[in-house]
């Protein structure tokens, strides 16, 4: 089984992640964190921190000479602005010098403040920040490296950003990725990325925020991962808990989830077809279109993964406006101001893709197994040399 759990505050020493369940023998390093950490940091409409964050990396255990020894993977990734934090954040007893007191509407603050008998919002919002997701990431390139043995590719590109919404345009594929990357709002529309920059340079001059939608894309996926049997197996159901547990996100749609509710069923499903030279990841079974997402009665199909997620405008507001209550004073105000970026949604996207990797990684390992590599490419490629046999052959 494919675990991870990740420690650490925004604005502490470092965030931690351990990653466990990995076979042995998958080729990594320390560029290959980098690579994904840095796209994270992408995006226009990002605040001051992510132009001078710097993401440094110890990799602690479990990685030897550029390959998973099978071991917990232990990872740290530090905090560039410690210094300037190690008072606010010791973990020393003492005091902080302010107290939060007046909870962002939207933000985990005063649900956190209540709950854990709190007096400053700090105590909650340093664990609730997005600032995990970089913990996310780096898991989330072991999983996308373990899916690259089994050619499964996962790519992310934002198709709304405020009032600004992507076409019809075609999907992109891996192939497109660093086409993607370049777009300053990661998105593969190049006809929308002007509107996506203009909503939010105007949110920035209202010291407002943006939410929107990305979509993420798995290529290559085996028909076959999770299952029917039990609700806590389905993989839409696995995947709609990852990718609703990334920070403001709010909805996830799968395929044309939302879409099809409203149409007949002779219009909602994708009709099968076989071709025995497209047997890749399907057996030769082919859907013509791509409504369910890749996912049918909690399995994947073995067609294309799509996946949207959205994402609620930040709590954060650069300008303060909506109202709150000061929790020590139950007086009406608003509330303070915390450095923020105006939209996280380019970023999100690349976490998302973390997500899902984690996910499918897992489902893969469950269904294929093995203690190395190897012996997982070896699991994997009998099942598709064999897909579509019956169990035991001919009835008796
Ligand atoms: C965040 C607020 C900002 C973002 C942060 C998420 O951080 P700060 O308060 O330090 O300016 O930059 O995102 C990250 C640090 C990151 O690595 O993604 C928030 O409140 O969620």
């Amino acid at each position: 089984m494919l675990r991870f759990l990740t420690a650490g505050e925004s604005h502490g020493r470092a965030l931690t992640v351990t990653v466990e369940g990995l076979p042995a023998g998958l080729a990594i390093d320390e560029a290959d964190f980098q690579r994904e950490l840095g796209r994270r940091r992408l995006g226009y409409g990002r605040g001051p921190r992510m132009r001078f964050e710097v993401d440094e990396l110890r990799l602690l255990a479990g990685i030897r000479h550029g390959r998973t020894l099978g071991s917990p993977i232990a990872i740290e990734i530090l905090n560039t602005e410690w210094p300037k934090w190690e008072e606010e954040m010791s973990p020393a007893p003492g005091r902080p010098s302010k107290l939060h007191t007046q909870p962002r509407p939207g933000h985990a603050d005063l649900a956190g403040i209540q709950k854990y008998g709190f007096d400053d919002a700090r105590d909650v919002l340093e664990r609730a920040s997005a600032r995990e997701t970089a913990a996310r990431v780096v898991a989330g390139t072991l999983a996308k490296a373990l899916l690259a043995t089994i050619d499964v590719g996962i790519l992310s590109h934002v198709v709304g950003l405020g009032a600004a919404h992507a076409g019809e345009a075609p999907r992109p594929t891996m192939a497109d990725l660093d086409a993607v990357d370049t777009s300053e709002v990661r998105c593969f529309d190049a006809s929308v990325e002007a509107a996506m920059i203009a909503e939010v340079k105007a949110a920035a001059k209202a010291g407002d925020s943006l939410g929107g939608i990305a979509e993420v894309l798995a290529y290559n996926v085996p028909v076959g991962l999770g299952s029917h049997v039990h609700w806590d197996r389905k993989i839409d159901g696995l995947l709609a808990q990852a990718l609703m547990s990334i920070q403001a996100i709010k909805a996830v749609e799968l395929g044309d989830g939302i879409d099809v509710a409203s149409r007949r069923g002779s219009d909602a499903h994708d009709a099968i077809t076989y071709d025995d030279s497209d047997a890749q990841t399907s057996g030769g079974y082919v859907r013509t279109t791509a409504r369910a997402g890749g996912i049918e009665g909690g399995m994947t199909s073995g067609a294309l993964l799509v996946a949207r997620l959205f994402m609620k405008p930040l709590a954060s507001l650069n300008r303060p406006t909506l109202a709150t209550v000061d929790v020590a004073t139950k007086e009406a105000t608003v509330s303070w101001k915390e450095r923020t970026d105006v939209t996280a949604v380019p970023a999100m996207g690349v976490v998302a893709e973390a997500m899902t990797a984690l996910v499918l990684a897992g489902e893969a390992q469950r269904k294929f197994g093995g203690d190395s590599v190897a012996e997982f490419c070896r699991n994997h490629a009998g099942y598709m040399a064999h897909l579509g046999e019956t169990l035991s052959g001919p009835r008796p």
